[in-house]
């Protein structure tokens, strides 16, 4: 079975990640790797973020290994928190206090539509593959559910009235941003196999 590593320390997107690949590749998280690294995200772009991590990643390793950087795109908030969803509410901040944040800032907005982007940074005998995927939605007027992680009880995916929070994993596995990205990859890890 072909092995990737995951350059992520995000045990969420990880377990998302394995059941999205049903099990097709042996996928090694950073801690089963045994890497401990704190990667920079320091660009503009999803994309940059995500070339940085793999590219890290296979200059310490010389392994083929993926990464991802999601975000979520608010339209309302001119795009916030975008590529610093992670950090939102400062760089220790965790997820209840992103979401608090978010609700906060979007106080006075009626124009609730958002989407959520991933983009895979692919590194493959060295050479790199970014394949990316969008869901769209609303934010919640109040966070709910227990599933999922970050902003997941703030987001109603389009076509749904709850949030992806109490939709729970086989829900968003058929319809979320992770998925259409890793769907992607997976069609091309296909064709070099
Ligand atoms: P790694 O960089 O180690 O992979 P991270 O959590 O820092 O993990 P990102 O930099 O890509 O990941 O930040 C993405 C943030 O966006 C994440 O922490 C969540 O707050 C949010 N996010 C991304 N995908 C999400 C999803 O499917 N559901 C809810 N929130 C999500």
């Amino acid at each position: 079975m072909k092995q990737l590593i995951f350059a992520s320390n995000n045990r969420h997107k990880a377990d998302e990640i394995r059941a999205l690949l049903n099990n097709r590749f042996d996928i090694i998280t950073l801690k089963e790797a045994g890497i401990e690294i704190d990667i920079p995200e320091p660009h503009e772009t999803l994309a940059k973020n995500a070339s940085e991590k793999s590219s890290v990643i296979f200059q310490l390793t010389g392994k083929d290994c993926f990464s991802e950087d999601s975000g979520l795109e608010v339209e309302g908030l001119n795009g916030a928190p975008g590529v610093k969803s992670a950090r939102y509410a400062g760089d220790t901040s965790d997820a209840t206090q992103n979401n608090a944040l978010l609700l906060h800032n979007m106080k006075n907005i009626s124009n609730r539509n958002a989407v959520f982007k991933t983009v895979i940074s692919l590194i493959i005998d060295g050479n790199e593959y970014l394949f990316e995927g969008t869901c769209s939605g609303k934010i919640a007027l109040t966070p709910s559910g227990t599933g999922g992680f970050g902003y997941d009880p703030l987001f109603i995916p389009d076509g749904y009235d709850q949030t992806f929070a109490i939709l729970g994993l086989d829900v968003k596995s058929a319809i979320s941003h992770r998925k259409k990205a890793v769907d992607q990859m997976n069609a091309f890890l296909k064709t070099i196999a």
